[in-house]
């Protein structure tokens, strides 16, 4: 196939980002294999491409038109699109999906004992952090004036330095913040990370590729939590059984040979299904439970 009608997806080469990157591709069906250099995987089942490059660059590599996607994470898009502004130019990436990795906020955090009364003790402070444009922003919008000490990392050190009286930084677990004695105090953003777009057209084969693997992301997103589940009911119990079945549309129900007075009931959960959920199920006159997982899901 021509070179040019193959998608080019950049996606994050060695960090947090990068195993469930290519852990979602995989499941939406994607076979790939490393090159020597290791910076871009070549889709073998699919016209689609990884480039393995510094979370960092994606989105310029997006905006640029030389990859056509990117998986990202939300706060550098964000930081991304507010120094874009500050430069007098637009953001133009665009934004296709949200997804169920990378979870973080971006938070202000100061060191423990300090007496925080709100956003307003950030006045006249020093904020050490990676992020300044989103950092900014948030003064701005309310109209705290602070010094902001850009660093390229190590933020969480800054205050025991001397260098800062607070820092806005990534926090997942908050372990990180507790071993360095420092506490959280304000979000700035909350995170995750997300598929984008390139704002140029894309030639037809192009775009219908992006549209298959959308709809896949979709559905691998919409299995994760999603069980599915069979029982037996007796009729008069239909009702409060159908409402304690966790997240389901229109189960189906089917009559029982023999059995006229009970009916089997089907249905996908799109919710994880509890042990008491279905003791609350057996409560009301189940029998006969299985929960199966569920492996693809196309709507
Ligand atoms: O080399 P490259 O530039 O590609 O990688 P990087 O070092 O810039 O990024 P990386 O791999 O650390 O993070 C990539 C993306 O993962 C981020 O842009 C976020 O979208 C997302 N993410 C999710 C996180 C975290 N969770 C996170 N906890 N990124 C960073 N952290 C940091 C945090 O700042 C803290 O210093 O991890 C540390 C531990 O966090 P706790 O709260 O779990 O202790
Ligand atoms: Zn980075």
């Amino acid at each position: 196939m021509d070179k040019d009608l193959r998608l080019k997806l950049a996606v994050q080469k060695s960090g947090r980002l990068t195993d469930p990157s290519v852990d979602l591709l995989v499941r939406c069906g994607l076979k790939f294999s490393r090159g020597k250099d290791q910076l871009v995987g070549y889709g073998e089942n699919m016209p689609l491409d990884l480039l393995f490059v510094r979370d960092d660059d994606i989105p310029d590599l997006v905006q640029e038109d030389v990859s056509d996607l990117g998986l990202v994470g939300l706060n550098v898009i964000e930081e991304k699109r507010l120094e874009l502004a500050a430069r007098g130019t637009a953001a133009r990436f665009e934004v296709l999906r949200s997804l169920d990795f990378g979870r973080c906020r971006l938070s202000i955090a100061v060191p423990d004992g300090t007496l925080f009364t709100g956003p307003d003790w950030l006045r006249g402070k020093r904020i050490a952090t990676t992020y300044p444009y989103l950092l900014a922003h948030y003064l701005a919008e309310r109209k705290i004036e602070a010094e902001i000490v850009t660093l390229s990392g190590a933020v969480e050190i800054a205050p025991r330095l001397g260098r800062a009286d607070a820092i806005c930084d990534l926090v997942s677990t908050g372990s990180t913040l507790v071993a360095n004695r420092l506490h959280e105090v304000e979000t700035v953003l909350e995170s995750h990370a997300v598929l984008i777009r390139t704002p140029v057209a894309l030639p037809a084969v192009k775009n219908e590729w992006v549209e298959r693997l959308l709809m896949r992301i979709d559905g691998v997103q919409q299995v994760k939590e999603s069980k599915y589940i069979m029982l037996h009911a007796p009729r008069a119990a239909l009702a409060e059984i159908r409402g304690l079945l966790p997240g389901s549309e229109s189960p189906t129900i089917i009559p029982l040979d023999g059995h006229p007075d009970k009916v089997a009931i089907h249905a996908v959960c799109r919710e994880n299904v509890f042990w008491e959920t279905l003791e609350s199920l057996k409560k009301a006159g189940a029998s006969a439970l299985l929960v199966l997982p569920v492996e693809k899901m196309l709507a």
